[in-house]
């Protein structure tokens, strides 16, 4: 399978919404009136359907019909559960090196925000501090491109967002209880089910672009984790015990992103750190943090707007850690 990159308006989504909602087959002179292109084009972008693993039966004199829809991430996947009105390009391709890289490639050349790229599988998938990430097929491996015009110190609410709106989406489209380790992991029953990296490019204190990448376990096989990250992970297949939409499940967490982050530099932070402390896994818990080789163990207190974590230390001293540069475990 190719890379595939769609723009908005994209014919071949507009085909499968046609074949999807029909009631049987529909003739490609239909096709091709509504599309408003030759009946020779209409073939074109079916081959390319089914190059893509669509089966589309032709059948001489009615038209076609689709039988069945490869379940992968493409973006005439994904479009239906993106709102109408949702800016910015997709990109799919079975296997990346990392999402994240990409969208930072595409983002210099000047990817609008809402932008997509997504991959089936990583190669070189990656976490903070160059820890690597593993990206088997069955998860939601992907990357969107921000273009909030804001200040560089305001980007960290980038950061509480995005753990926000992963629980939220995660409970809504699983009913399973979500929670949010500090700074950026989303926890189902204490073991880690979405990891997140925010990587963002500046220019004078004023933000170009954000990327923020997001790994969901959705349905991979617990066994195609290496034994050390099996023993602290789980996927929401497992959790839920039934496979889990990953289209829709992606297409959520897209929208809210494009429609709830100029919240975030408006009147709304506050909101979302209080859904942050609500989510929280940390926040009233005893926690151990490593900071540059030192250890400080303690109670996690509060969570500051920088997203920095407050901790009570035994015998009553303070102490804030900025989040990036350190690694925490609840103990
Ligand atoms: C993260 O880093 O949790 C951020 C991961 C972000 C991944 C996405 S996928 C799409 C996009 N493209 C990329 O290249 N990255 C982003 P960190 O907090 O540093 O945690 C990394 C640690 O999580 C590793 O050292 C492992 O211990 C563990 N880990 C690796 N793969 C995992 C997985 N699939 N599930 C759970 N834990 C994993």
């Amino acid at each position: 399978l190719k890379s595939i990159k769609l723009l908005r308006n994209n014919k071949s989504a507009t085909i499968l919404k046609i074949l999807r909602t029909a009631n049987g087959a529909v003739s490609g002179t239909k096709i091709s009136s509504e599309l408003g292109v030759s009946r020779a084009a209409v073939w074109k972008y079916i081959k390319e359907l089914r190059t893509a693993g669509y089966d589309i039966a032709g059948v001489s004199h009615q038209g076609y019909r689709l039988i069945s829809a490869p379940d992968l991430l493409l973006p005439a996947e994904i479009t239906p559960y993106l709102p109408l009105d949702y800016q910015g390009d997709i990109f799919w391709s079975p296997t990346l090196a990392s999402t994240n890289t990409r969208a930072k490639e595409l983002a210099n050349k000047g990817a609008p925000t809402g932008s997509l790229v997504i991959a089936e599988t990583q190669t070189g998938g990656h976490g903070r501090r160059g820890r690597s990430w593993q990206s088997p097929t069955g998860g939601i491996w992907f990357s969107i491109v921000l273009r909030p015009n804001v200040a560089l110190i305001a980007a960290a609410r980038v950061s509480i967002l995005a753990a926000v709106i992963l629980a939220e989406a995660i409970n809504a489209e699983t009913g399973l209880e979500a929670t949010i380790k500090w700074p950026n992991d989303v926890l189902i029953a204490g073991k880690k089910v979405c990891g997140i990296l925010i990587e963002l490019s500046a220019q004078l204190e004023e933000v170009d672009y954000i990327i923020v990448g997001i790994g969901i376990n959705a349905n991979i096989k617990i066994e195609e984790l290496s034994p050390d990250v099996r023993a602290t992970a789980t996927t929401l297949a497992a959790e839920a015990s039934a496979e889990i939409n990953r289209q829709r499940l992606l297409g959520e967490i897209a929208g809210r992103f494009v429609n709830e982050s100029p919240l975030i530099f408006g009147d709304h932070y506050q909101d979302y750190l209080n859904c942050w402390r609500r989510l929280s896994a940390v926040l009233g818990h005893r926690v151990t943090i490593e900071d540059g080789g030192r250890c400080f163990t303690g109670k996690a207190i509060d969570i500051m707007e920088s997203g920095a974590l407050k901790i009570e230390l035994p015998g009553g001293t303070e102490r804030v850690f900025a989040s990036g540069d350190v690694s925490l475990r609840i103990t």
